[in-house]
């Protein structure tokens, strides 16, 4: 039918606008202090994720390309061919490029939050693959939202690459899948990008490279709440502090004040101590035993996982 036809059509799915403010001041508010990880993804900031994710230290985007290239026919083997292709957090599109050939769906769904930036990944994917229909939604994969794309709404394929899932808290992360098991169906199927535990330093070096491009990134999010909500942080006065939390399985990102400071956010006065950290993000690490339990709580049957020789990161197949 028509709703099949090659090309871009834009699905808008409204997603609310974050109250920032309210979300940042009770952030800040709070003991220990902390920031939502999603401050880092404005225009600069997607700009120096793409830089971090070519950069020597970060393993995790080069890794599992390899995967997906090396185990492509095979995962479309699992995930049928000729169905219905959704995407969250599709960003650019690139990674799915690699598995188009060999899943051939009917419909590919990227769903993102960033309206403009889908809106021109999806007219670029056209470009390479003009015999392709793509529904780009926008929509916030985090809250539920109601997919646009017409028909059979049973079985169908879902792709979340990029260890995304590793920025959600084991709570929040079984939660999302919950809600990607309802929107895939039964006899539906999920492929996700997860990264393996594995040793301090080569985790470490990943959250804190040599070029300083990842401190840039988590230092941009004062940059950006002194731009959207007058703030006066001196960026000269914080450092970027990464570590393993191996008790948590987690990497922790934080914002560390050099010396006593008071900032003003949003009208509203804060102190911070010499020494006392702003808590950016957790990147969460699993074993594959790990995040299989995870999978199973969220009502999905694990069917395939692919690692890389290094056993570096582990792409899952899990089937409702
Ligand atoms: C997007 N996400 C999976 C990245 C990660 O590895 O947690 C974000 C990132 N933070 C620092 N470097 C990359």
């Amino acid at each position: 039918g028509p709703g099949r036809a090659p090309g871009v059509r834009f699905f808008d799915a409204h997603p609310t606008p974050d109250d920032l403010r309210a979300e940042v001041l009770a952030g800040l508010s709070s003991t220990p202090k902390r920031l939502p990880p999603k401050l880092f993804y404005d225009a600069h900031g997607s700009q120096l994720f793409d830089a971090i994710t070519e950069l020597p230290e970060y393993y995790l985007t080069r890794t599992e390309i390899a995967i997906l290239c090396d185990h492509g026919e095979e995962m479309a083997d699992l995930l049928g061919r000729g169905r219905v292709l959704l995407e969250l957090g599709s960003g650019s599109s690139l990674k799915i490029r690699t598995l188009l050939a060999a899943l051939e769906p009917e419909v590919y769904v990227p769903i993102d939050i960033s309206r403009e930036h889908l809106r021109a990944s999806a007219e670029a994917l056209a470009e390479h693959f003009p015999t392709l229909a793509i529904h780009a939604t926008c929509a916030d994969y985090s809250v539920p939202f109601e997919l646009p794309t017409e028909g059979d709404r049973e079985g169908l394929a879902a792709f979340f690459p990029g260890s995304s899932i590793g920025n959600f808290e084991p709570e929040a992360a079984r939660a999302l899948l919950t809600r990607v098991a309802a929107l895939v169906g039964i006899g539906g199927r999920l492929l996700v990008g997860v990264d393996l535990q594995k040793d301090r330093t080569t985790l470490e070096r990943a959250y804190d490279d040599d070029q300083g491009v990842t401190a840039a990134f988590s230092l941009n999010v004062l940059t950006r709440l002194n731009r959207e909500l007058g703030a006066d942080f001196d960026l000269e006065q914080f450092v970027h502090r990464s570590f393993y939390n191996e008790a948590l399985g987690r990497v922790e990102t934080h914002l560390e004040a050099l010396c006593e400071q008071r900032v003003r956010v949003a009208g509203e006065p804060f102190v911070l101590a010499a020494g006392e950290r702003i808590h950016v993000e957790n990147s969460y690490k699993y074993d594959i035993a790990g995040f299989h339990q995870l999978a199973a709580g969220a009502g999905f049957v694990p069917e395939r996982v692919w690692t890389d020789p290094r056993r570096l990161f582990s792409v899952h197949c899990l089937r409702v």
